[in-house]
């Protein structure tokens, strides 16, 4: 289904299939689907919604704060461990390093998984006030709002002690505070009056940690992550004297809340019928749906090994139906008196675009019961 591309241009860098897929490494863990991924730059398309709302959130920060937040966004996604992980203080056994949450080009190079990867360089060549756009990249689960490529803007402001002294508060409280209220403006520069919640989380780079909600269609959809800065991170970079707050914003979940997207699928969709419903600049589109084509259900059901997780099913059914899945579901799971364990998953097939043949989904199902004994080591039932 993925047309094999050889080589990819980052930013002007071209990189070839052969550095990113490498076939004969044990740790890489790159499908050609997500490699052909990596130079699509949706972030930097003006009239494409992810590009539209980068663009609105650049202006609500420029129309904010008399002092400037620099951009970066053609910053590569390829990165180091250290950069993803060791730089923001993720612990050696944190599950985000695992080869089943992210994509591994070696055992040292990773499609980055957050744009916190660039938190720490970017402090060491000694910028305070900073927004950072870019694709990032995780093994995950399959529904209508969750993709193996999406897009984050990080945003971090360093703060020194004049800047709290005088509200008599606590450095920590007064970023917390700060952080929240920008946040706040900013979803109602956004959206207006909408309906929103903060959740405390744990990050290993920001204590505390707060998330963000929006009631969207019928549920709460968390758009973002953010924190007041470890100290540590401020130490490794010189700033001794100081505290700091990050953001990390989900793109795709904001502008699904702002133009009503109801699948996260469409951001990828080159139909006309989508990419003609949003022009540079304009916020107040909602989207129409061109049509609702019927969905397919198929059930499969096989007994799991150990080694056996969700996200590499996941991965195995999005190899074969590419963006022709929407779902994927867990619907009963037992395991008998020898202690086998049965796990029966409904796919979910549907397009965006037209309506599917039985035929075509029956083939689909049938390359998704070789592929998943094949690969996953699993006993169909
Ligand atoms: C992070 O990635 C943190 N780096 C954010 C952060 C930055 C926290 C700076 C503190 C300081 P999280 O994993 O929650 O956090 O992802 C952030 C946002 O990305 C989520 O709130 C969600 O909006 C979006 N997101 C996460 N996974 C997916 C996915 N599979 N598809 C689409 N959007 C996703
Ligand atoms: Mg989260």
């Amino acid at each position: 289904r993925f047309p094999i591309v050889s080589a990819v241009d980052i930013g002007g860098v071209t990189i070839a299939r052969n550095d990113v897929v490498r076939e004969d490494d044990p740790t890489n863990n790159v499908p050609d689907s997500i490699f052909s991924k990596l130079g699509m730059q949706l972030h930097r398309r003006d009239k494409h919604p992810i590009g539209i709302i980068k663009n609105a959130i650049y202006h609500y920060f420029d129309s904010n704060y008399a002092k400037k937040f620099e951009t970066f966004e053609d910053l590569s996604p390829i990165v180091t461990t250290k950069q993803n992980f060791d730089d923001v203080l993720v612990p050696a056994d944190h599950v985000s390093r695992s080869l089943n949450d992210t994509y591994y080009v070696d055992s040292q190079t990773v499609l980055r998984c957050h744009t916190s990867a660039h938190q720490a360089e970017l402090l060491r060549e000694g910028h305070r006030r900073f927004l950072v756009t870019g694709d990032v990249y995780r093994r995950d689960s399959i529904d209508s709002t969750h993709y193996p490529v999406f897009h984050q803007m990080e945003g971090f402001c360093v703060f020194s002690p004049e800047d709290w002294n005088e509200s008599g508060k606590d450095s920590t409280l007064y970023a917390a505070e700060d952080l929240k209220k920008c946040l706040e403006g900013l979803a109602r520069h956004l959206f207006g009056a909408v309906e929103m919640r903060w959740v405390d989380t744990y990050f290993p780079f920001t204590e505390p940690s707060f998330e963000l909600e929006i009631y969207f269609k019928e549920d709460w959809l968390e758009v973002l992550g953010c924190g007041v800065t470890e100290q540590r991170i401020l130490k490794q970079s010189g700033l001794e004297n100081n505290v700091a707050w990050a953001f990390g914003l989900g793109l795709e979940r904001l502008a699904m809340v702002l133009f009503d997207i109801p699948d996260i699928r469409l951001f990828w969709s080159d139909d006309e019928r989508f990419t003609s419903q949003f022009g540079k600049g304009e916020l107040g589109v909602k989207f129409k749906p061109f049509s609702k084509y019927p969905p397919c259900y198929k059930d499969i059901s096989f007994w799991i090994s150990e080694s056996f997780t969700e996200n590499n099913f996941c991965e195995v059914v999005r190899g074969i139906a590419g963006d022709l899945v929407e779902e994927v579901k867990l619907i009963d799971s037992f395991t008998n008196k020898k202690g086998m364990t049965s796990h029966c998953y409904r796919i979910v097939f549907r397009s965006m675009e037209r309506s599917l043949t039985d035929e075509e989904v029956n083939d689909l199902q049938s390359k998704v019961r070789d592929e998943v004994q094949r690969k996953l080591n699993v006993e169909l039932r």
